[in-house]
């Protein structure tokens, strides 16, 4: 096995998913190379200590820049707040070293684009963390499309719902809720749980045209995490958006963190002219299925449970019937990207493809001020 080592730097939820990802990958798929857990970087030193101790890095940086220089990192992982993904990336690439960036890729598409620049003058290996490509049942949605079996596609539709805004005491800034300080995030639901959305639709339905949306921010002051300040909130709470895409379908797309009792509703509809296809990330090894070339008095919405070893990546794993949840669609994430080191094929979302979803984020933002449709 060739090892792969990894440099991680930030070490929040996702530094968790990612982390656990790479620790799990070579159990259970079959790649010849192998992350090795090599530095942790934080800037906080106990902070990184504690994270490298528990799960097992090697080292800890304490700057991004020292992490960058040493020679026995391979691979930079990107797990910070989005405002450093476009600085840390640019200047991993001039030193050679491949990026896994988490979504969304940048705070705009300017961002963006330089950080694609970057990787393709420097020919590393990218990709950004859109895992729920990755989701078995979203996987084999996927399969479904590709095979016709959905014929012509009328309509894409797709949420995703949180409400651990609502309460106004909720701080901006911080480790916990940078999420919500304009400065550090980009945007608010649009970069943070509508990209996800957006990767997801382009890779099942292809590109889309132009965009109509609103976002509202129903808190508009709050207090600052670290300076006590009561400051103005400038990130969307809640954005909702039309669009047509290239191949003539509409999309219909929500997100909001202030969907009361919904934690992380992520769902998404798909009808087309034969048949139509449902999926809920609460039940996310359900894959719900309509045929209409199925017998008239049998035809109805089938409830696929994804775990049979001919669907996608459940073969590696146990036997059918027997699940998985979120953390394996990072596994299969890491999995794919080993894969594609092997056989030097690109790997998908990479950064240009991730830059497709931030230019409709981008669009979506500015039809929402200016109240017009956007061409994306
Ligand atoms: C926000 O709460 C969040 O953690 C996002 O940042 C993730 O990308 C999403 O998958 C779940 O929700």
């Amino acid at each position: 096995m060739k090892p792969l080592n990894i440099g991680m730097i930030g070490y929040g939820f996702m530094g968790k998913a990612h982390t656990n990802a790479y620790k799990q990958a070579n159990n259970f798929f079959d790649c010849e190379y192998k992350p090795v857990l090599k530095a942790l970087c934080a800037r906080n030193r106990d902070k990184a200590e504690g994270f490298a101790k528990n799960w097992g890095y090697e080292s800890i940086e304490t700057d991004w820049r020292a992490l960058l220089k040493r020679d026995d990192i391979d691979a930079v992982d990107i797990c910070t707040p989005n405002n450093l993904h476009k600085e840390i990336a640019i200047e991993a690439a001039k030193a050679g070293k491949m990026i896994l960036c988490e979504k969304p890729l940048a705070m705009n598409t300017a961002e963006g684009e330089e950080m694609c620049e970057a990787v393709e003058a420097a020919g590393v290996p990218n990709m950004v963390w859109y895992n729920y490509r990755r989701v078995p049942a979203v996987s084999l949605a996927k399969q479904l499309i590709d095979e016709g079996r959905l014929g012509k596609i009328f309509h894409y539709r797709a949420n995703f719902l949180q409400d651990w805004t609502i309460n106004a005491d909720v701080p901006v800034g911080g480790a916990a809720t940078w999420r919500l300080d304009a400065e550090a995030a980009g945007s608010g639901v649009t970069g943070d749980l509508l990209a996800h959305c957006i990767d997801t639709a382009l890779w099942l339905n292809g590109g889309i045209k132009d965009v109509t949306a609103m976002t509202e921010t129903f808190v508009k002051e709050r207090t600052h995490a670290d300076t006590g300040e009561k400051i103005p909130v400038t990130i969307d709470d809640a954005c909702s958006f039309l669009c047509h895409f290239n191949n003539g379908s509409l999309g219909l797309f929500e997100s909001t963190r202030y969907a009361r009792g919904h934690k992380a509703l992520y769902t998404l509809e798909i009808n087309g002219e034969k048949a139509s296809l449902r999926w809920d990330l609460h039940d996310l090894h359900r894959l719900e299925y309509f045929d209409h070339a199925d017998d008239s008095i049998v035809r109805g919405w089938r409830s696929i449970h994804v775990s049979d070893g001919d669907q996608p990546y459940m073969g590696n794993w146990w036997v059918p019937g027997l699940q998985i949840g979120y953390e394996h669609s990072f596994i299969h994430q890491v999995a794919d990207f080993l894969k594609s080191l092997e056989s030097d094929a690109p790997f998908s979302p990479n950064f240009r493809d991730a830059l497709e979803t931030q230019k409709v984020c981008d669009a979506v933002l500015a039809s929402a001020k200016q109240r017009v449709w956007k061409d994306v």
